[in-house]
C-alpha cells in the first residue's frame, strides 16, 4: 500500500503568465503522476491554495485536475493551511469537500472539561486512521494543541497519520525563521507513537525520525509560495511530494518524488564600492554570456555603491532584453542595492500619507534637474500627487488593460504630457492643491 504526501502547493501564487503556467503544470503532472504510481490516497497538508478565494481561473484548474484524481478512485484527504483559511469566509477547501473530490479530515470537538477531542476519518481501502489538525494562520492553532486530549488519539489501535499544518521547534531551520514570523511548537504537543508525521508549512523537503515519533516529513512546497522559494529553486533545491509505503506492521519506506519546475539562470551582483556605471557595465558581461532561452532569471543586486544613483541602473531595460532572448520570467531583486551618492532616507510619520510626504520632503534636495517642476518643493508636491494617482485601486469588475490606461492617462495628465504643444506649468490653480505637503513632525 502506499500514499503520497503534499504540502504548501500555494496555487494562485504566481503573477506572471508563464510561471503561472509552470505552476499549474507541476500541479497536474503531480497529480498524474499519482495516478500513475496507482496511490490508494493522498494527503494534502495546507497551502493548496495561496489564498482562501483564489481567482477562478485557479478554482477551474484545481477542480478539474481534482476531478481526474476522483475519477481514478483515489480519495484526497486535507486539512487547511495558514493561506487558505480563513476564519470569517468560505475557502475553496469547502467547495472541493462539497464535491467530494476532497476530504478535510480535522474533527475537533470541545469537551465539558476545557479539553478538546481530535476524532479520526477511516480511509476505507486500506484501514489507515487520519487525523489531523489545521493551521489558523498566525499560529492560533498552537493553542488546540494545548487542550488536546492526547491520550485518547495514542489509544487508538491500527496504522495512524497525524496531520498538521505548522512548524515544530525541534526542526526549525535558520532559514525557515526568517520566512515565516510564526511561533513554533514543540514535538511533544503531537500524539506520540502514530506511524506517520504528515507535516505542511515549512517549504523545505523535511525527514525526520525522533523517539516516539517516526517519519516526521514535511514535502516542502511543490513549486514556490514565497519570492524566496524561486531563489532556492535556482540554488538546487529540488521540488516534489513525499511517497509512502505501507503495511500492516508500518511504514515500509518513505522518500521524495522529484517534479521537475523550470531551468533557472542565477545573477549576484555585489555594487559595493562601485560605480553605477560599473555596476551597469557588468551586469551587461554577465547576460551576455548567458543563455537564457525558456529559463527563468533571478538577478540580484545588492550593496552600496560609491557614485550614481540607483536609479541608473536600467533594470527595465535589462528585463526586456532577457525577455527578448527568450527568457521565461525575470525576477529582479535590487532592495539591498543603495548609493552613497543618493540614499533614500525613510522619514517619520504616524499615517502612511505622513511618512511617504516626509520622505519626499526630506529628500527631493538630491534631485539635480533642468526641470524646475520636479525639484524642490514643487517637485515634493509632484511627487505626492503621483503617489496617490498611483496607489488608485482597480475598480470592480476593470479589466486590468482598462485600469492601466486610467491610471496611466492620470499620470499623463497630471505630468502635462497630454496637452498639445509645451507641457510647461499651465494655469492650474497651485494654491488649491497645497495640502499637506509641510513637513508635519511626528506626534
Ligand atoms: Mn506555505
Amino acid at each position: 500500500m502506499r500514499f503520497a504526501h503534499f504540502s504548501d502547493i500555494h496555487l494562485g501564487f504566481q503573477k506572471s503568465r508563464p510561471l503561472q503556467s509552470v505552476e499549474q503544470d507541476v500541479f497536474e503532472r503531480a497529480l498524474d503522476d499519482c495516478i500513475r504510481r496507482s496511490v490508494d490516497f493522498i494527503l494534502v497538508c495546507g497551502d493548496t491554495f495561496h489564498a482562501n478565494i483564489p481567482e477562478m481561473r485557479v478554482q477551474k484548474l484545481a477542480f478539474a485536475a481534482l476531478r481526474r484524481v476522483h475519477e481514478a478512485g483515489i480519495p484526497v484527504y486535507a486539512i487547511y493551511g495558514s493561506h487558505d483559511f480563513s476564519p470569517s469566509a468560505t475557502s475553496v477547501i469547502d467547495l472541493l469537500a462539497e464535491t467530494g473530490y476532497i476530504t478535510n479530515v480535522q474533527r475537533l470537538a470541545n469537551n465539558d472539561d476545557g479539553t478538546m477531542s481530535l476524532g479520526f476519518v477511516t480511509d476505507e481501502k486500506t484501514g489507515a486512521k487520519l487525523a489531523g489538525i489545521s493551521g489558523l494562520g498566525a499560529s492560533k492553532d498552537i493553542t488546540y494543541y494545548e487542550k488536546l486530549d492526547r491520550d485518547a488519539l495514542e489509544a487508538e489501535p491500527g496504522f495512524r497519520i497525524f496531520m498538521f499544518h505548522g512548524a515544530i521547534s525541534e526542526m526549525r531551520t535558520a532559514g525557515d525563521a526568517a520566512q515565516t514570523v510564526d511561533a513554533a511548537m514543540p514535538l511533544s504537543y503531537l500524539p506520540r507513537n502514530f506511524d506517520y508525521y504528515a507535516g505542511g508549512h515549512m517549504h523545505q523537503y523535511q525527514l525526520n525520525t525522533f523517539e516516539n515519533y517516526p517519519h516526521v516529513v514535511y514535502p516542502g512546497t511543490l513549486f514556490a509560495g514565497f519570492h524566496s522559494d524561486l531563489a532556492e529553486n535556482a540554488g538546487g533545491a529540488k521540488r516534489g511530494y513525499v511517497l509512502v509505503e505501507f503495511d500492516s506492521t508500518g511504514v515500509t519506506d518513505v522518500r521524495q518524488v522529484e517534479v521537475k519546475n523550470c531551468e533557472y539562470d542565477m545573477i549576484r551582483i555585489n555594487a559595493t564600492h562601485k560605480t553605477s556605471h560599473a555596476v551597469n557595465e557588468e551586469i551587461h558581461e554577465k547576460l551576455a554570456g548567458m543563455e537564457p532561452d525558456g529559463k527563468v532569471v533571478l538577478l540580484n543586486v545588492s550593496g552600496k555603491m560609491s557614485e550614481g544613483k540607483t536609479t541608473d541602473i536600467d533594470f527595465a531595460a535589462i528585463s526586456d532584453g532577457l525577455h527578448k532572448k527568450g527568457t521565461v520570467e525575470v525576477k529582479i531583486s535590487r532592495r539591498q542595492l543603495s548609493s552613497a551618492e543618493y540614499e533614500i532616507t525613510e522619514s517619520q510619520g504616524d499615517t502612511a500619507e505622513e511618512i511617504a510626504v516626509n520622505t519626499f520632503v526630506e529628500n527631493i534636495g538630491q534631485v539635480e534637474s533642468g526641470f524646475p517642476q520636479i525639484t524642490g518643493t514643487r517637485g515634493a508636491k509632484l511627487a505626492k500627487r503621483l503617489l496617490d494617482i498611483l496607489s488608485k485601486p482597480a475598480l470592480e469588475n476593470e479589466p486590468l488593460n482598462a485600469y492601466q490606461k486610467r491610471i496611466a492617462d492620470e499620470v499623463a495628465a497630471e505630468l502635462g504630457l497630454d496637452e498639445e504643444g509645451e507641457g510647461e506649468e499651465d494655469a492650474r490653480d497651485e494654491s488649491a492643491r497645497d495640502e499637506q505637503i509641510e513637513r508635519r513632525p511626528p506626534a
